[in-house]
């Protein structure tokens, strides 16, 4: 089933509806061409301006239009970003990814960003932000301030995302991963699933970021955690399968990128993750919290870790 052909909806969804078994014996064996199967990276986030964002992103609790009881947080300082970045370097992270709940910044924020990227750099972590939609003239910014990867998810299918946003496109989104890919910044891009959404959806959304001009460097496949009071509050849980499934489906089809077993660890038994592994992700988010939401203990991934033989990966790299 590997195929050089550009991959379209349909040949996404037999790859997704394949036997099981099938689908995850040849993810690995493509795993296995490109990657250490035994090393994962790490990244460890940190939410830098949390809540009141004007957006409406319905799985988001961080969404101003939404009563979820988190509340609207002023920026961070400096020294308090920094004082994370060193914690997250002893525990074990080699990226640090910096989330701010904005439509996107304005130019005196981005300032503070700027330093924010160079400080991190310098204590010796890989730095990424995700701080929403860019403005001519940011990206270039925060590369000279020294940003390795900038994430922007697409989050679901072009034809889904109007049930899930309306206060964006999804050619908004597009526009950014330009930007970003144009300034010589490397991409961090995927999904959420378990939105509602149809397996057609997840194909197209895997299409989509497999058809780049170049596949993202990093793409993070988010369960979605459902939190009460955003409109997905109740939306039925995912076959966490269907989930394994996906994960397979993308180190198919972006045999050269980071899979990242994003959000939603929690709610999966170590089983699944060690499928998701099997299938191909290498690289999770390590550390308690991921902006707002919980995250497994850094003790019990260790654990994890150690059971499956599975060791951290000192640096991805860029293109990694
Ligand atoms: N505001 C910026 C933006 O939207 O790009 C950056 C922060 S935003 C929280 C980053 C990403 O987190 C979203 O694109 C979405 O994929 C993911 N995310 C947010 N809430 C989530 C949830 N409840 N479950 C899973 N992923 C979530
Ligand atoms: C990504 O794809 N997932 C991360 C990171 N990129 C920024 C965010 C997950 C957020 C989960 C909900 C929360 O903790 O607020
Ligand atoms: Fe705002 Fe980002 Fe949350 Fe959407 S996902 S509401 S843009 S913080």
């Amino acid at each position: 089933m590997s195929q050089t052909a550009a991959w379209t909806r349909e040949s996404a969804l037999a790859l997704l509806s394949r036997p099981f078994n099938d689908l995850i014996f040849e993810a690995q064996a493509i795993h296995r061409r490109h990657f250490d199967p035994n090393r994962v990276q790490v990244s460890t986030l940190l939410s830098i301006k949390t809540g009141g964002c004007p957006e409406n992103c319905a799985y988001c609790p961080q969404s101003a239009h939404f009563d979820t009881g988190i509340a609207n947080e002023r920026l961070m300082s400096l020294a308090e970003v920094l004082d994370a970045a060193r914690a997250a370097k002893a525990a074990g992270a080699t990226r640090f990814c910096m989330g701010a709940a904005w439509r996107g910044p304005n130019d005196r924020d981005l300032g503070a960003v700027e330093a924010m990227v160079a400080g991190v750099r310098d204590i010796g972590l890989e730095t990424c932000a995700t701080l929403g939609l860019l403005a001519p003239g940011q990206a270039e910014r925060l590369r000279a301030a020294g940003l390795d990867y900038y994430n922007h998810n697409i989050d679901t299918s072009e034809s889904y995302y109007g049930e899930i946003v309306t206060t964006r496109r999804y050619a908004d989104r597009l526009d950014t991963l330009a930007k970003v890919r144009a300034a010589g910044i490397a991409v961090c891009c995927g999904g959420i699933v378990g939105m509602g959404e149809s397996r057609g959806d997840r194909a197209d959304m895997l299409v989509a970021l497999a058809s780049m001009p170049e596949p993202p460097e990093s793409v993070p496949i988010n369960g979605l955690v459902a939190v009460p009071g955003t409109p997905l509050a109740d939306a039925a849980p995912l076959d966490p399968l269907e989930f394994v499934r996906t994960v397979a489906a993308a180190r198919i089809m972006m045999p050269r990128s980071m899979i990242r077993l994003s959000a939603g660890r929690l709610e999966m038994d170590d089983a699944t993750q060690a499928l998701c592994f099997l299938a191909g992700a290498n690289s999770i988010f390590h550390g308690e919290r991921l902006l707002t939401t919980p995250n497994p203990a850094v003790g019990e991934d260790l654990g994890l870790f150690d059971r499956l033989g599975i060791e951290a990966m000192e640096s991805a790299g860029h293109g990694g």
